[in-house]
């Protein structure tokens, strides 16, 4: 059985970015996917994420995120790739939502640049945007967006570069794991490691299903909107709308063509992820249309291209990243609940840190497993 010092399961978004990391540090690293990444089956395509700092879900994400915006830097700066496009984001809701207030309240506990903008100062600056009577909009200036396939193929080229080696179009059958060795059985024969990190995205709550924490796999759809007649379309910022019909977000027209608008709350709950393709909600469909009509001035009203994307949410949408109760040498990333991508290199860098040093300077502990009650 061939044997490496980490075996990475799941090579999406975190799993690249964790790959890349354990293997710049020298250790012998095998990444295996059931897909060919990047590729359309999980939580890592759709070309654009959003990347911010004033974090509505709670304060504690921030220095997270400071470092996870160093870390993109440095790989751009390292592979000349363009992954980020700090276009800024809008954020906008009722005064007391959870979006705007959550938003003021990261900013004030960390010192962040945000600007509070009247539906007039909108349309002046973007003429295509318009933001509803009852609601409060915040500008985050340093937000922006992340080309997500781009990252992962740039992330899973400079693990390659150090050494990592990858299985593609392989499943994982089960693990088994002792104090000093984790096996693997996969669709493509055994593997093992001395210690194995867990990022299988939608496919995690089978692998680590003996800790009982009740993660959910939904269905989300992505759209694709002409927008031909939307004033300086690419110069928009990103959005992102708390209404009581729904949270709907976007980007500005990167390919001088369609904008991209999705809806980051609700979904459908999928029973087998590998059953979810090219379904299209029509709730969410119906959100971004009644968004679109009164946010968006121009944005046409029937989308061209949409795509299936999976949410993997825990109970408080909170991630979670811990090492397994049970075995030291295991340790996971699970239920990013949607919001996840952008922390990609510095959960990599946490889960690198756990899998070597058993613990992690970084600020992670909010996100452990002891919050349940399992
Ligand atoms: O991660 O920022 C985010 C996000 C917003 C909407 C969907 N994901």
């Amino acid at each position: 059985m061939k044997s490496y010092d980490v075996i990475v399961v799941g090579a999406g978004g975190i799993g690249t970015a964790t790959m890349c990391e354990l293997a710049r540090r020298g250790l012998r690293v095998l990444g295996i996917d059931r897909f060919s990444p990047p590729h359309v089956r999980g939580s890592t395509h759709g070309e654009t994420r959003i990347i911010r700092q004033a974090y509505f879900e709670h304060p504690d994400y921030v220095p997270l995120l400071w470092r996870t915006y160093e870390h993109w830097n440095e790989l751009q700066q390292a592979t000349g790739a363009r992954l980020f496009t700090p276009c800024g984001l809008v954020e906008a809701g009722p005064t007391d939502g959870e979006v705007v207030a959550g938003v003021l309240r990261a900013a004030q506990e960390h010192t962040l640049e945000v600007e509070q903008l009247s539906a007039d100062e909108i349309a002046k600056r973007w003429p295509a945007l318009r933001l509803p009577d009852d609601m409060t909009a915040v500008f985050e200036p340093t937000a922006g967006y992340l080309l997500v396939e781009r990252c992962v193929d740039v992330l899973l080229q400079q693990a390659r570069q150090h050494g990592a080696e990858l299985l593609a179009d392989c499943g994982v059958i089960g693990w088994q794991a002792s104090d000093k060795a984790v096996e693997v059985a996969t669709s493509k024969g055994s593997y093992s490691a001395a210690s194995m990190v867990v990022t299988a995205g939608a496919w995690a709550a089978d692998l680590l299903d003996d800790l009982g924490v009740p993660l959910t796999v939904l269905r989300k759809t992505l759209f694709w909107y002409p927008a031909a007649g939307v004033e300086r379309a690419t110069e928009l910022p990103a959005f992102l709308y708390e209404f009581d019909f729904g949270v709907p977000y976007g980007f500005p027209v990167i390919d001088g063509q369609l904008m991209k608008v999705a809806v980051h709350n609700g979904g459908a709950p999928v029973d087998d992820p590998l059953r979810s393709e090219d379904q299209v909600d029509s709730h969410e469909l119906g959100v971004t249309q009644r968004f679109l009509s009164q946010c968006v001035v121009g944005a046409g009203d029937t989308p061209t291209v949409s795509s299936t994307c999976l949410y993997t949410m825990t109970p408080d949408s909170h991630f979670i990243v811990d090492r397994h109760p049970e075995h030291a040498n295991v340790v996971f990333a699970a239920g990013l609940s949607g919001h996840g991508y952008k922390f990609a290199p510095v959960l990599g860098e946490a889960l690198a840190d756990l899998v070597v040093a058993g613990k992690s300077e970084l600020s992670i502990d909010f996100l452990g497993l002891h919050r349940f009650k399992l």
